[in-house]
């Protein structure tokens, strides 16, 4: 397990930035239905893999609406695409295939407009057998576009999609159909191929290689996770979105047969969100049970870095997917890390002769519509421990104010006494990290400062010196 011991808590925000553990339990006890990834891994990527036939790889879908959580107590509605059978999900869900697959979207739309699905990135797309083309009220004119493919029809309509999947990488999908409406709605997700690599590889590069659960088993970690799920992969999606509750509530009130005079002119998002939750959420598990119909986490947990001489403990890095779903810029960063950018828009950094393009980069700057794939590393490149100190004079304790996810000691894997009446959420000597959108104006939950899109890397000590940690 990595669970942070958050488990079934909320976490309140006091003042100034410092975080405190809140008692409201709102899901202490809780009935609430299990979350769509309860079965996947505790942190990183949940995947959809649909159903397989040879090279044919085929997803049922349709959509659902329903509400989520948001930091300052608010609930939106929203809309998702979902696997057939499953319940309500924000973001839609994660579709894994392979390099090669013939990838098939049975959709079926419950939704009270028409809707439709669009695979930015991939060629050749079909609708019902035929290239998908964009709808025209007025045939030749394109002025009078209502999709950019063929659309389901409301209450009912289906469309079946299909392309072959024939380049690695991290992709989005989102509905074509009125998207200025829709994409906001929550009809988007992530798609992720492959590549013929393998998947502990992001493209066909051997220098694209990131720890999977294999890796974490080879170095003795045999545990499995608390929601069934083996070892976490060091794979990890961020995918940043935005939320205008003022145009959700006009369409709640539109579905449900009422009014609503909202003006586009007045978009202005009063969220942002990363894997569909706002911090503290987005550090809780995948499939946490008081966030039911937000199930992705985005929690980062890495081991400390080895590299490839040392034993094979732990010789790649991690993976963060970068999406962006909103309608500007978001850099995001890491701090105090630079990641290696691998990828964008699905596309290798690589020239046509093979030289490396790739490139170390702190904040990740996400244009909308894109994405990036960053592999980062965390090693410990001053070796300082209890007998090799870090030279500084540490104050007293009473001139000290420890977070609440301090182990009580500077050194990785060490954990130490804290002051009375001090509370410490670290399990084990581990190291947080926060990770945000650095564009602090969007760290906010309609002014709820200090929420958002932010999230924490979690270092793990390697298993050659961890002490405590319950892997
Ligand atoms: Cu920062």
């Amino acid at each position: 397990m990595h669970r942070i011991s958050l488990s079934r808590r909320r976490i309140a925000l006091a003042t100034a930035g410092l975080l405190a553990v809140g008692a409201a339990a709102a899901a202490g006890g809780s009935s609430a239905t299990p979350a769509a990834a309860a079965t996947g891994p505790d942190v990183g990527i949940v995947c959809s893999n649909g159903t397989t036939n040879g090279a044919n790889r085929t997803f049922n879908m349709t959509t659902d609406v329903d509400y989520i959580n948001l930091p300052d107590g608010n609930t939106v509605y929203m809309y998702g695409y979902k696997i057939v059978g499953t319940p309500f999900q924000h973001p839609s869900p994660v579709l894994c295939v392979n390099q090669g697959d013939v990838v098939t979207v049975n959709l079926t739309n419950t939704l009270k407009r028409p809707i439709s699905m669009v695979f930015p990135g991939q060629t050749n797309v079909m609708a019902n057998g035929a290239p998908a083309t964009p709808e025209l009220a007025t045939a030749g004119d394109p002025s009078t576009m209502t999709s950019l493919t063929q659309s389901a029809s409301a209450q009912g309509g289906t469309v079946s999609y299909s392309f072959v999947a024939d380049h690695p990488g991290t992709f989005l999908y989102e509905s074509g159909t009125d998207p200025d409406v829709q994409v906001r709605m929550g009809l988007f997700g992530a798609l992720i191929v492959r590549p013929n690599m393998g998947d502990d590889h992001a493209y066909n590069r051997a220098d694209s290689r990131f720890t999977t659960v294999e890796d974490t088993q080879h170095t003795g970690n045999t545990a499995t996770g608390t929601n069934g799920g083996a070892n976490n992969s060091e794979e990890f999606m961020v995918l940043l979105s935005e939320i205008d509750p003022f145009l959700n509530q006009a369409i709640e009130r539109i579905d449900s047969g009422r009014t609503s005079n909202y003006n586009f002119d007045n978009y202005h998002p009063r969220y942002w969100l990363v894997n569909g939750r706002g911090f503290p959420d987005s550090i809780a598990d995948n499939g946490a049970a008081w966030l039911p119909n937000q199930p992705y986490g985005a929690l980062a947990e890495v081991r400390e870095f080895k590299g490839a001489d040392a034993g094979n403990v732990h010789p790649y890095g991690g993976l963060a997917r970068y999406l962006n779903v909103g309608t500007e810029t978001f850099p995001f960063h890491p701090h105090g890390n630079n990641g290696a950018v691998i990828g964008r828009d699905g596309n290798p950094l690589a020239s046509s002769t093979g030289q490396d393009l790739s490139y170390e980069k702190y904040a990740i700057d996400i244009g909308p519509g894109q994405t990036y794939d960053v592999l980062f590393k965390w090693y410990d490149a001053e070796h300082y421990s209890e007998t090799n100190p870090v030279p500084v004079v540490v104050p007293q304790v009473a001139n000290q104010v420890f977070g609440m996810f301090y182990s009580g000691s500077p050194y990785l894997g060490v954990t130490g006494p804290q002051p009375p009446g001090n509370q410490s959420l670290n399990q084990c000597g581990e190291y947080y990290i926060i990770s945000h959108n650095h564009a602090l104006f969007q760290i906010t939950s309609w002014g709820v400062n200090m929420t958002g899109p932010i999230t924490y890397m979690r270092i793990d000590p390697a298993q050659a010196t961890q002490k405590n940690c319950p892997q």
